[in-house]
Parts: structure tokens; C-alpha cells; sequence
């Protein structure tokens, strides 16, 4: 008996096998497959061999039996992460402000491995419960939603995630401002209820902020908006605005970068009447010496 023929099947394409002496097996070098075997039956390329005698009788055999012909492949591409919000820099108001972003393999690859998805808390493990994810395309939408209030100040979150062929992402992170408190607002000019015969205006006051400074002032006159207001590096502001007749109001709120606000509001009059002496009387008049009399005058405003 001698053997006229060895081949494998390989993801689909027959390869021969020749024999060598040295080693008394028959070979071949060829090509891995160029896609991850993950996906397939089992995880691996089912390898099918065949020997073929010179009497034309074949002996097989392939993975279902013979561990040896099942082809693990491994593609090399890294997940990419990318964290959609809160940006790096941004400041928040919200103490449990959610943390989206996304966790995506390539095309054809083995895709991502939830469970080697790590997100970290300024150090720690947030635990699978404070995540949500939602699949897209080769991957998942992720939100890690902190399960308690972050206190106020700088917070960092990290990112790490391997494709089911152990290739790990390149670790991205987040790092981010929370501030839940409104800045602080005094408004040292006008006093409310001022009663003015001047237009012009000063409204003045200093603002300060804890956490995000620095702050930024609108001054609103019967709600109209009065522009830029400079508030200096002491927080100190100050603007000159022009009074309708009547009652007014300023309303003046300061804002800081985390989008917390507070307000006050004045009410100034503008009485720019002068007035005037109609007419006047005196009856009687002449008067008798020591007797009584009555002034009367008219005015208008
Ligand atoms: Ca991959
Ligand atoms: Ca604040």
C-alpha cells in the first residue's frame, strides 16, 4: 500500500500535503485564514484531512473528532472606545451626571467582550450596576450612570474593553467638573425701591463662584438684555444702564460654567418730573395785621 494523495481543507479551499522524509509526516505551509474564527461553529475552523491510497480508498478525519484540526484564529485590531459625554473639561451640574460613550470593533472582527469592560470612578471599579449598554454595529453604546452623588470638584472617569480575541483598547478617559451649586450674587447698587430723577444708572455688585469661576453676568432692564457685562478677577461688575420713566426692573443673574444660576432683582422709579407753581393766593390780602390768612397754590408735575 502506498499513499497517492494527503490534503486539507481549509476554510473552504483544498491544500496538498507533501510528504517530508525528515519527519515522516506530510506538510504543507499555507495561509491562515484572514478572518477571526470566533464567529464560527465552535470558535474554530473545522480542518478537514484527507489521505487517498493508490487502490483510490480515502481515510478523513477533521475537528469534530480530532481536536488537533480545530483552527483557532485570532484577528489583531483593537476595539477603539470613545466617550461622547461629559467631554473632557466640561463642567456639570448634575452630581449623578451620566457617562456616555461607545465601545466599537472592527467590521468583521471578533467583536467586543462585555465582560472585560472596565469603568472606573476615580480609581474604582463602578460595578456592572451603575452600566447600561445598548448594541450598535460591532459594538455597544455604554452609560455608566454613578449610583451615588459625586461631591463638587474635578472627577475622572477611565474606559478599558478587549475584543473576544484579547486585543485591548487603547484606554480612554474623562475628566470633568461636577458643581451643583449656584454662584454667589450681592448686588451693591441700586437699592431696591430707589426713587431717582436720573436716568443713567449704575448697577453694581460683586458674584463669585466656588467651584467653576468664572462667572458671567447679564443684566436685564424690563427684560430687555443689556449686553456684555466685564466682571473683573474679584468678581466684581459693574454697568451703567438708562431708566425708562416710571417703575423699572433689573433683573441681574450671574451664571457659572457649570450653568448654575442666581438672580436678583431691583425695582428703581424714574421721576425726571419738575414741578411747577401754577398760580398762588393769598385771601385776604391785604390782611389785617396778626390775622389769618390762606396760602393757596396750584402745582404741577
Ligand atoms: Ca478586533
Ligand atoms: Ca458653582
Amino acid at each position: 500500500m502506498a499513499i497517492s494523495q494527503v490534503r486539507a481543507k481549509v476554510n473552504g479551499a483544498w491544500y496538498t500535503l507533501t510528504y517530508n522524509s525528515s519527519t515522516g509526516k506530510y506538510e504543507a505551509t499555507i495561509t491562515a485564514p484572514g478572518a477571526t474564527s470566533y464567529h464560527q461553529s465552535g470558535g474554530y475552523y473545522n480542518v478537514e484531512v484527507e489521505a487517498t491510497n493508490t487502490a483510490g480508498t480515502k481515510g478523513t478525519a477533521d475537528g469534530s473528532s480530532m481536536t488537533g484540526l480545530r483552527l483557532v484564529v485570532r484577528e489583531r485590531v483593537a476595539p477603539v472606545i470613545t466617550i461622547l459625554s461629559p467631554s473632557s473639561g466640561a463642567y456639570v451640574s448634575n452630581s449623578q451626571q451620566p457617562v456616555i460613550f461607545t465601545v466599537v470593533d472592527e467590521s468583521g472582527g471578533s467583536g467586543i467582550d462585555l465582560n472585560t469592560l472596565v469603568v472606573k470612578q476615580d480609581g474604582t471599579d463602578v460595578g456592572s450596576g451603575a452600566i447600561q449598554t445598548q448594541a450598535v454595529t460591532n459594538g455597544y453604546s455604554v452609560t455608566y450612570t454613578p449610583e451615588s452623588a459625586l461631591g463638587d470638584g474635578s472627577h475622572t472617569v477611565t474606559v478599558d474593553v478587549s475584543d473576544h480575541d484579547g486585543n485591548a483598547a487603547t484606554q480612554k478617559a474623562t475628566t470633568y467638573t461636577v458643581d451643583t451649586v449656584p454662584p454667589t450674587l450681592n448686588i451693591t447698587s441700586p437699592a431696591d425701591g430707589l426713587i431717582t430723577a436720573t436716568a443713567s444708572l449704575n448697577v453694581a455688585g460683586t458674584t463669585n463662584d466656588a467651584t467653576s469661576s468664572p462667572v458671567t453676568v447679564t443684566i436685564k432692564l424690563n427684560g430687555v438684555d443689556q449686553g456684555n457685562v466685564t466682571v473683573g478677577s474679584d468678581g466684581s461688575f459693574s454697568k451703567s444702564i438708562t431708566l425708562a420713566d416710571g417703575t423699572n426692573t433689573i433683573e441681574v443673574t450671574a451664571t457659572d460654567s457649570a450653568g448654575k444660576s442666581s438672580s436678583v432683582t431691583r425695582t428703581v422709579t424714574l421721576d425726571a418730573s419738575i414741578p411747577r407753581v401754577v398760580s398762588a393766593s393769598i385771601t385776604p390780602n391785604p390782611v389785617d395785621a396778626g390775622a389769618t390768612m390762606i396760602i393757596s397754590v396750584e402745582i404741577t408735575e
